[in-house]
């Protein structure tokens, strides 16, 4: 928890306790600060020197400091408390600690932080060589009491050290006991190295390329405050069009100075182009459309190497060959039959297939559900928008194996994900059936890279929520209606549960998914399920014209409510996808054009968001920092505009659509297109266990059409935290593999860039008739 400042001298009553016989300490010069004001101390530098220590106090999780794997780490109150077990004998039997901590030799340093212990105890806290033979730098024996103290040491290091070690040693002790630990500081040494991302050129293009009859967007990060000449380059090197930029202040996404170039009526068809302005040459891109119909195909080819529960077929995808994970044959144990986590449930569950959700094994209700969705959405669209193409997402489009039966290839893809979701669902005869289990996953976290088949953890059933029966119920009644021509009986067998769904969650409204339940998988809680409500009633509604469902409908406060986020919509925030289903999909709801002309509204805010910013992002939230997953939320928002457009044919929202798609290919303040294999300089080192090949050459990287999460200002993993530390929102990110939280890979996020891609191929040039509306 961050609490102001210590002050420079040390009141009386925080001075260490027994801190003499704490200086059993490493032959160095490390001393205790023993008096207010003690003149060994200078504390106006000390408050200027640099920090060592990541992450010490705690208000964002508490990676990257770990735990012997007899402690449970929690930082959920703003401290890292823990329970002590009891029965250990040697101090290091139990430990907390942070590695890489870097010491520079004759530098003196000064450690501070505030313990608590429950009852009284005495601790160790060292810095130390982080192997054998463990020399000491630091050594304390804080006496942590009650009512919780600070403490502050100083030393200095006898050595050039980059990955010291800060270890809180508490082991020991017959009892039991809990500890809390904050604010923990290590002062003095060297300035952390500075992470620099290369960042290129300055002048920033989607560097993939712009439709001919398009919008044409760039940005250029300058110095300059007037408007700058520019110049655009044919492949050949010819000048084809020059014009001025528009200087646009800083942007404070980026925290650079920044102009826009407009560079729209230039239509003509190419590769190689290149923007100069400034004195500085873009990445090269091309005026063309056919790389939205290969992102239309990539994006979706996505799913079938996230399946679990089947082998990967190398034939099907070269280099991405792989044993079936998770089908009861050891080592793993799952997923043919899985028991509850402890005093859950009293039986198992066959709930192997669906895809794995991102860079782990965990397979969550919820956040399948969006994504399931989003894919059936993709494919109805393609049946009712004015510019829609459903032979593009048809048959033999994704190269299956299921390619060749006569079924479109997306919805395949999709219902492997929704048999999935549908054997989640508990047995008619046990306590909560109907409802659906949040999630299946290991029972701790598994290390990387590691490949699905290879996973030897327990799986687990977690409790059945609300949230996700609502997930299932809406899923399964849009995949009733969707896959009714193609296979009554699945059809049938969804909509039945779809409806036993339903009332389950109308018999249950308030079983929500546990925060602290995320070890080995994340936790997807969320408290307020009302959107997910409406979102179930909505895909009932417009597959059964039910009055009950209608009702319920008209009687959710979403329904006349505010449901476009500024942030967006994601897998806790669905009342917009509710609102968007019953605004395209046919039916008799009484208020359908309101609702249809809700959708331009929202559309017409992110618009405005978009035009007002300086990289062209239909996102920018109000308090400036970026969500995890930010690019999800990004092209969800542009989800608004598209539908905006095949609602209303107004070329604005279609503009809208693009000109967000500039950024995620590569109009940004990293100089960088987040979608694998697109774009000149691309996300490749996503994190994820088996596309690992960051840390195994054996492996490949992640598949082409691969969307990463991007920035995310919490930073919460260890590699952002080290490198990233105080990034404006655009910089909060880098392509590294263990970067899980700024860098992760997911069914959700690729399922509305699959959405996207596919409504920008289907504008041909930019300019495709709107016919059908
Ligand atoms: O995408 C999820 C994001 O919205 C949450 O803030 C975050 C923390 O709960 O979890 C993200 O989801 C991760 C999940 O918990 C585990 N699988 C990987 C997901 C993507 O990082």
């Amino acid at each position: 928890m961050l609490r102001p400042r210590s002050p420079r001298t040390v009141p009386p009553n925080l001075v260490p306790k027994g801190s003499l016989a704490a200086a059993t300490v490493a032959a160095l010069a490390a001393s205790l600060l023993t008096a207010p004001g003690a003149s060994a101390y200078a504390p106006a530098a000390a408050d200027e020197a640099p920090e060592q220590i990541v992450n010490g106090t705690f208000d964002n999780g508490h990676a990257p400091w770990w735990g012997t794997a007899n402690l449970t780490l929690d930082s959920s109150t703003g401290q890292l408390c823990a329970g002590i077990p009891g029965g250990t004998v040697n101090p290091w039997d139990v430990i907390i600690g942070q590695d890489n901590v870097a010491l520079v030799a004759g530098e003196s340093y000064e450690f501070r932080f505030f313990g608590q212990a429950t009852p009284n105890k005495v601790g160790r806290a060292l810095v130390q060589l982080p192997v054998d033979p463990y020399t000491q730098y630091l050594s304390a024996s804080p006496e942590l009491s009650v009512s919780g103290n600070d403490y502050r040491y100083t030393f200095t290091s006898p050595v050039d050290l980059p990955n010291a070690q800060v270890a809180f040693q508490l082991g020991g002790s017959v009892e039991p006991w809990t500890v809390c630990l904050d604010n923990i500081s290590l002062t003095g040494g060297a300035e952390p190295d500075v992470y620099v991302p290369d960042t290129g050129p300055r002048v920033r293009v989607n560097q993939v390329g712009y439709l001919p009859k398009g919008p044409k967007n760039a940005t250029v990060v300058t110095e300059a405050t007037g408007a700058l000449p520019f110049q655009l380059r044919d492949g050949a090197g010819r000048l084809v069009k020059q014009g001025r930029t528009t200087p646009r202040g800083v942007d404070r996404s980026s925290g650079q100075n920044v102009h826009t170039i407009d560079f729209g009526h230039f239509t003509r068809p190419g590769t190689g182009y290149t923007l100069t302005a400034d004195g500085e040459t873009s990445r090269p891109f091309d005026i063309g459309a056919d790389f939205y119909e290969q992102l239309r195909t990539d994006a979706l080819k996505f799913y079938y190497t996230q399946r679990s529960g089947t082998a990967i077929s190398d034939a099907l995808r070269p280099g991405y060959g792989r044993p079936a994970g998770h089908v009861g044959v050891a080592p793993n144990q799952g997923d043919t039959s899985v028991p509850c986590q402890p005093g859950v449930c009293d039986y198992t569950l066959d709930v192997s297939g669906g895809w794995y959700d991102a860079g782990d094994h965990g397979k969550y209700v919820v956040n399948g559900g969006i994504s399931v969705h989003q894919l059936m959405s993709e494919y109805e669209r393609s049946t009712r928008a004015g510019t829609g193409q459903p032979w593009k997402l048809g048959d033999r489009t994704l190269n299956l194996p299921e390619s060749g039966n006569k079924v479109p290839d997306i919805l395949d893809e999709a219902r492997w994900e929704q048999e999935f979701l549908l054997k989640m669902q508990v047995p008619a005869g046990k306590p909560l059936a109907g409802m659906a289990h949040h999630k299946i996953h290991d029972d701790s976290w598994t290390g990387l890279p590691l490949l699905p088949h290879l996973d030897d953890k327990r799986r687990e059933l977690h409790p059945p929520s609300t949230a996700a029966t609502l997930n299932l119920a809406a899923t399964a009644a849009q995949a009733a209606r969707v896959f009714k021509p193609y296979d009554r009986r699945f059809a049938d067998r969804n909509l039945a549960a779809a409806k036993t769904a339903w009332t389950a969650a109308k018999a249950n409204p308030e079983r929500y998914a546990d925060p602290a339940d995320a070890n080995g998988g994340g936790a997807y809680n969320d408290a307020d399920v009302t959107d997910e409500f409406y979102w179930a009633a909505a895909e009932l509604y417009l597959t059964t014209g039910a009055k009950e469902y209608r009702d319920f409908v008209l009687a959710s406060p979403h329904h006349a409510g505010d449901v476009w986020r500024e942030r967006g919509m994601d897998w806790g925030n669905t009342a917009a996808l509710g609102r968007l289903q019953l605004a395209t999909v046919p039916s008799n709801l009484p208020d359908r054009a309101r609702v249809r002309a809700s959708v331009a509204q929202g559309a017409d805010r992110y618009l405005a968001t978009l035009k007002a910013h300086p990289y062209g992002i239909p996102y920018n939230p109000s308090d400036n920092l970026f969500d995890w997953g930010s690019n999800n939320l990004i092209v969800n928002n542009a989800i608004v505009l598209a539908t905006a457009f095949d609602l209303t044919g107004k070329d604005r929202y279609r503009d809208g659509v693009l000109e967000t798609m500039d950024y995620v290919l590569g109009r940004n303040a990293l100089n960088q297109s987040y979608v694998t294999g697109y774009g000149e300089v691309a996300s490749r080192n996503q994190h994820s266990r088996w596309y690992a090949r960051q840390l195994n050459p054996d492996l490949p990287n992640p598949p082409r059409g691969t969307l990463s999460g991007g920035p995310n200002s919490a930073i919460q993993d260890p590699v952002a935290q080290q490198k990233l530390r105080g990034c404006a929102p655009q910089f909060c990110y880098i392509d590294d593999i263990e970067s899980w939280a700024t860098n992760e890979l997911t069914i959700n996020w690729n399922a509305p860039l699959s959405w996207i891609a596919a409504f920008i191929a289907d504008q041909d040039n930019g300019d495709a008739g709107n016919h059908r509306h």
